[in-house]
């Protein structure tokens, strides 16, 4: 695992043989086949933690660049890194043992959405606010803070959870269509949008959460929903975790449009006020925060009832509401203030939220006694995002405790980012032998000779 992260050391850095390194360059043509230096944005991850190298990135532009780039990788037993907008968290995207980084940013046709069905066809290089924007009378359901520049194929392939699962469910959900290209080249397509289709197995669901290990995904067609009226969001100030997880619960219960319900504590909130123009969201000091969104008639009124007297802002209009969301959709640098995250994000049962919730710093300080750990996330699916900045040397010690924490309450290991480089060597706390050995099969029926994505997710 350590050989992953930035601390590696890499002693032979092998080029391409020269015939494939000639036609990778004719099939995209020379100005979107990368090497050295104008590689160096495709080897890092976001949060820096993940560094790779590789001999070359393509950037094909169709379909059918993308079969032939594949199926010459493959003759060749070359192995390929499909990335997308390069937003992941779990090392997925990069090329850790110079692997041939297959950029789908230049797939980036977005066609007019079709009214009639609520759906639209995406390449895969558009990014999830292109499609969020498509049209003024519809929103794409999913929405997670990277949307600028997330792609919806690496959205499918990570099975995109974000801010509205509690009302519209991940990516997978919002499939309607897909076309994906195999390790050999060959292209799969079922792009006719029917809502119902019982004619065999569902590969598109199969490949939203592949990690790019099954298939590379080209373009897809995706519902969306009527935009949201007359939406509020509520941010409330609650005293303690297990206060906050009463009132999230009930939210769903009674606040009848409820989109999103999402919790920060003043760990991660102190860190933004001081590293960012963000200023306290009201004067009465809490431990923890609440955000809901809601929408309809009624949203005002029941956002007020549940509040009831604990100190709140609530937010109108676009602007207001895009000013409450920061505090929460900021949470993901406020780690970065500090040094190079490790990012977690579990899920529990909701029995077990307020005990994890309440329990992992101190997991976490047992091995590592002056980590920084902030936590946020998605409270009402379970989810927690956990995130860390060690002290210690991140050799794995961090990952152990957590994910075993988790593991003894029933959870997962990974709710939303995918396993990834980061968690391939904790699967079994969450799979299985006979899951793996599927899993095996499946990509083995998929990719014969492994070269996609070799890194993530363990044989
Ligand atoms: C979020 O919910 C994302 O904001 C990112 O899933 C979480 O950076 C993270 O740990
Ligand atoms: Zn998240």
């Amino acid at each position: 695992m350590r050989a992953h992260f930035k601390t590696a050391v890499r002693t032979s850095r092998s080029p391409l043989p020269l015939t494939l390194r000639r036609e990778l360059a004719d099939i995209v043509g020379g100005s979107n086949f990368l090497t050295g230096d104008a590689t160096a944005g495709y080897v890092v991850d976001w949060t820096g933690r993940f560094h790779g190298w590789t001999p070359a990135v393509v950037r094909p532009g169709t379909t059918a660049q993308v079969s032939a780039v594949l199926a010459a990788c493959n003759a060749a037993g070359v192995p390929v890194v499909p990335q997308g907008g390069n937003t992941g968290l779990v090392g997925g995207g990069i090329p850790l043992n110079g692997e041939v980084v297959l950029s789908l940013t230049g797939l980036d046709r977005l066609d007019p959405v079709d009214t009639d069905a609520m759906q639209v066809t995406a390449q895969a290089g558009v990014s999830l606010q292109r499609v969020a924007d498509a049209h003024p009378g519809f929103d794409l359901p999913v929405r997670i803070a990277s949307r600028h520049s997330a792609t919806v194929g690496g959205a499918i392939a990570t099975n995109a959870g974000g801010l509205r699962v509690l009302r519209h469910g991940p990516m997978r959900a919002q499939i309607r269509g897909l076309e994906a290209v195999l390790a050999d080249g060959r292209v799969l397509s079922h792009m006719a949008g029917l809502v119902k289709d019982n004619t065999g197995y569902d590969y598109p669901g199969l490949l939203a959460g592949s990690e790019g290990t099954l298939a590379v995904i080209t373009q897809a067609r995706i519902r969306l929903t009527p935009r949201s009226e007359n939406s509020v969001v509520a941010l409330i100030g609650v005293s303690d975790l297990a206060g906050l997880h009463g009132l999230a619960v009930r939210s769903v219960r009674e606040v009848t449009g409820l989109e999103s319900a999402e919790f920060f504590t003043t760990a991660g909130l102190d860190i933004l006020l001081a590293h960012t123009p963000l200023a306290r969201p009201f004067r009465e000091p809490a431990k923890t925060y609440l955000l809901l969104e809601a929408s309809g008639p009624h949203a005002m009124e029941q956002l007020g009832e549940l509040a009831a007297d604990r100190p709140t802002a609530v937010a109108e209009t676009a602007s207001d509401r895009a000013r409450l969301w920061q505090y929460r959709e900021r949470h993901p640098e406020a780690a970065g203030f500090l040094g190079t995250p490790l990012k977690f994000d579990v899920s529990v049962p909701s029995g077990q939220w307020v005990h994890f919730a309440s329990t992992v710093t101190g997991v976490v300080h047992s091995v590592d006694p002056y980590a920084q750990v902030i936590t946020y996330g998605h409270i009402v699916d379970g989810n927690i995002h956990v995130n860390v900045v060690p002290a210690a040397d991140a050799d794995g010690r961090h990952q152990d405790v957590v994910f075993n924490h988790v593991a003894s309450l029933g959870g997962s290991i990974s709710a939303e980012h995918g396993i990834g480089a980061l968690k391939a060597r904790w699967i079994s706390l969450a799979r299985t032998d006979a899951e793996r050995s599927l899993f095996a099969g499946i990509r083995a029926a998929f990719d014969p000779r492994g070269i996609l994505n070799p890194n993530v997710l363990p044989r």
